[in-house]
């Protein structure tokens, strides 16, 4: 049968189940990567499993997000990190060799391999044709301690590009118009696969930028296909060998399509607070701008910043602005210094910050007060920047540095600059920031160094019979990870302090929740649509679970949230009716009678009652079997020990 890219490398690493959407499979994971905000719990999880060491062809650590260092918290992880995974078999990329993601594809990322990370911007590695998936800190240490990933096999949908970009329209636009048709949910339970001609006339750190950024449509993953261009790449990173072609099979199927004429695009925009809310810049008009960002995961290439350089060369930025730049790694970082483009940036008048995740995550550069920034990052979500009444604009490399220079919102093919950037023949490689584990036989030569902000965290208990609580809060559609476990710079230090964490809780919806829900020792959530997008980040469940939540009632959930929650022991419902989502209240007490037997018994369809109203409010719980087991053990790892103990 002719099979699409997604079924081919699904096909070959599959271990059990098979390839139907919607059903659990099991997949054989080649390679992981955490990066230091996730991994710290991570490790400890890993830890806590008792392996020796990792079971993957290639495991790495970065540390790339907490890179401040405003106080002891984040040099302590840092050191955690590096000796914990010396210790077990894994790579440790240090601060300052730059984003997880933008390394993993220059120096590790591999052509038909299938790569699991903890962070939701892992998918950027199908940019050079690999299955990456972001996962939750659990999944990623049970993936390096057995080499298997559970997940739901996804649909397929071929996105397909025809044509080729105008002069200044770029890939950012590209994915940000798929987001203007699909929507942050459009892409739930589903793999955007990239084909038709189009492709081919896009670069790889331009499929990466497309593929980063379908974590905003909060499809599994983004794949393009390994061509001629990928084997360019590769060769340019002294990589040739790990090149291996590969694409659908002529007459594949695919469960849906979608198709993009590339002529026709023009430069977009995504206003605050959601990344699907876009336009063309155009439509946004000469909005007056406070501040510049240009770098993140998304886009931070060595073309992309040699693109923003060409536009800054001789020129100033406008006297209201402050222009920030991040590039994504030491070798774009090291190429810029060397070949000029980095002087001129500086010239311009830009900031230069290290090669890391930087103001993307709140990590320094908040704007002021009331700002309009523009940024080339992917999310644009309520209070990540720092700043609350601030609001992110999300563009193109080439959109931002135009409008640098302005002070305005502009569209860069308004300016006469030569745009084009030839991939080199090779980039600068040093990777003498990448420790390698220990030999194995060694490990018990190293010493695993914890700090004091390196805390226990919190494991589920048992589901009881029933379940009964307060609906503690009632959110809206589209509540991100960063309202439910926010995170900037005075947070993300305490990543490895649940308890810290927990007086933060929901914080961005609503302050008194941490308290009310102490009190109250715990309770229900109720939410709208597409609970949890965004981040992959646990302690978006591990938090309500330190706090006691037993259950989330919402109209649907994010992938990776979902999973997060399950692995946690935490109920996942889903109203089966969303009209009855209008008549819970905050404060109504909300009871699950007999919750326990009915999963034990396999129900999906289970009656969550509303002690208030006295309404039976019908719920859906579908759950593999496995899935089953965690809820009722308290969490992935209480099933795991409750497995190996027969
Ligand atoms: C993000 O972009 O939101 C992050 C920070 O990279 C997260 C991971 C985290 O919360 O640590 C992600 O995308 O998964
Ligand atoms: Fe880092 Fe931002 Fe990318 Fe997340 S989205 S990995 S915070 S650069």
């Amino acid at each position: 049968m002719a099979m699409n890219l997604t079924q081919k490398i699904l096909s070959v690493h599959l271990l059990s189940g098979e390839l139907k959407p919607g059903t659990e499979i099991a997949v054989r994971i080649d390679q992981t990567l955490t990066q230091d905000s996730t991994g710290t719990m991570a490790y400890l999880q890993f830890e806590a499993m008792g392996v020796q060491r990792v079971k993957t062809k290639k495991s790495v650590a970065y540390i790339d997000h907490n890179t401040l260092q405003t106080g002891f918290e984040n040099a302590d992880d840092h050191k955690y990190i590096q000796t914990v995974t010396r210790k077990h078999g894994i790579w440790c990329s240090k601060p300052g060799n730059g984003i997880c993601h933008q390394v993993h594809l220059e120096r590790y990322g591999v052509p038909g391999y299938t790569l699991l990370g903890s962070d939701s911007h892992t998918p950027t590695g199908g940019g050079i044709g690999m299955i990456a998936i972001g996962a939750g800190g659990l999944d990623v240490a049970v993936a390096m301690g057995s080499g298997v990933y559970h997940m739901i096999c996804p649909k397929v949908v071929a996105v397909r590009l025809t044509g080729k970009l105008p002069r200044g329209v770029a890939a950012k636009d590209i994915i940000l118009e798929v987001l203007r048709r699909l929507t942050v949910k459009g892409g739930v339970g589903k793999v955007m696969e990239y084909v038709g001609d189009g492709v081919a006339t896009l670069t790889v750190p331009e499929r990466a930028t497309i593929a980063n950024m379908g974590a905003e449509l909060g499809a599994t993953t983004s794949v393009f296909p390994s061509d001629e261009t990928t084997l360019a790449f590769l060769r340019a990173q002294d990589r040739a060998q790990d090149f291996t072609p590969l694409a659908a099979d002529p007459g594949a199927v695919y469960d849906e399509e979608l198709t993009i004429d590339l002529g026709a695009l023009e430069p977009m925009v995504a206003l605050p607070h959601m990344p699907d809310n876009v336009q063309t810049v155009r439509e946004a008009g000469p909005l007056k701008v406070d501040q510049v960002f240009i770098g993140s995961c998304t886009n931070s290439s060595y073309q992309d910043m040699m693109r923003a350089a060409a536009i800054l060369r001789g020129k100033t930025v406008h006297p209201d602005v402050s222009l920030v730049i991040g590039p994504g790694s030491r070798q774009v970082l090291s190429m810029l210094a060397r070949n000029g483009a980095l002087a001129d940036m500086i010239a311009a008048g830009a900031r230069i910050l290290e090669t890391a995740c930087g103001p993307c995550i709140g990590m320094g550069q908040s704007p002021c007060t009331g700002a309009v920034s523009v940024r080339t990052n992917n999310r644009n979500f309520y209070a990540r920047s720092g700043t609350k009444s601030a609001g992110i604009f999300l563009v193109s490399c080439e959109t931002a540095a135009a409008t640098a220079l302005a002070g305005v919102l502009t569209d860069p093919r308004t300016l006469d600059t030569d745009l084009t950037v030839a991939q080199p023949e090779r980039f600068e490689i040093n990777d003498n920031l990448v420790i390698p584990p220990v030999e194995p036989g060694h490990e018990d030569e190293v010493e695993v160094v914890r700090g004091p902000n390196i805390q226990p965290f919190p494991i589920g208990k048992a589901l009881p019979e029933a379940v009964s609580g307060e609906v503690l809060l009632k959110m809206e559609d589209n509540i991100t990870t960063d309202h439910i476990m926010p995170s900037n710079a005075k947070l993300l230090p305490y990543r490895s302090n649940i308890p810290h964490l927990s007086d933060y809780c929901l914080s961005p919806v609503d302050e008194t929740f941490p308290a009310r829900a102490k009190a109250a020792g715990g309770g229900i959530l109720v939410a709208g649509q597409n609970y949890g997008q965004g981040s992959s980040r646990e302690h978006a469940a591990l938090v309500p679970l330190y706090l006691g939540i037993r259950a989330v009632l919402a109209k649907s959930f994010a992938r990776i949230h979902r999973d997060n929650l399950i692995n946690n022991g935490i109920l996942p419902l889903v109203f089966a009716d969303e009209a009855d989502y209008d008549a819970v209240a905050q404060g109504d007490t909300l009871s699950l009678p007999g919750i326990r037997a009915a999963i034990a018994a396999g129900q999906e369809h289970v009656t969550v009652r509303d002690e208030r109203t006295g309404r039976e409010i019908p719920a859906l719980l579908p759950l593999t079997e496995r899935q089953r087991g965690m809820l009722l053990a308290g969490g992935l790892l209480n099933y795991s020990r409750e497995q190996s103990n027969g």
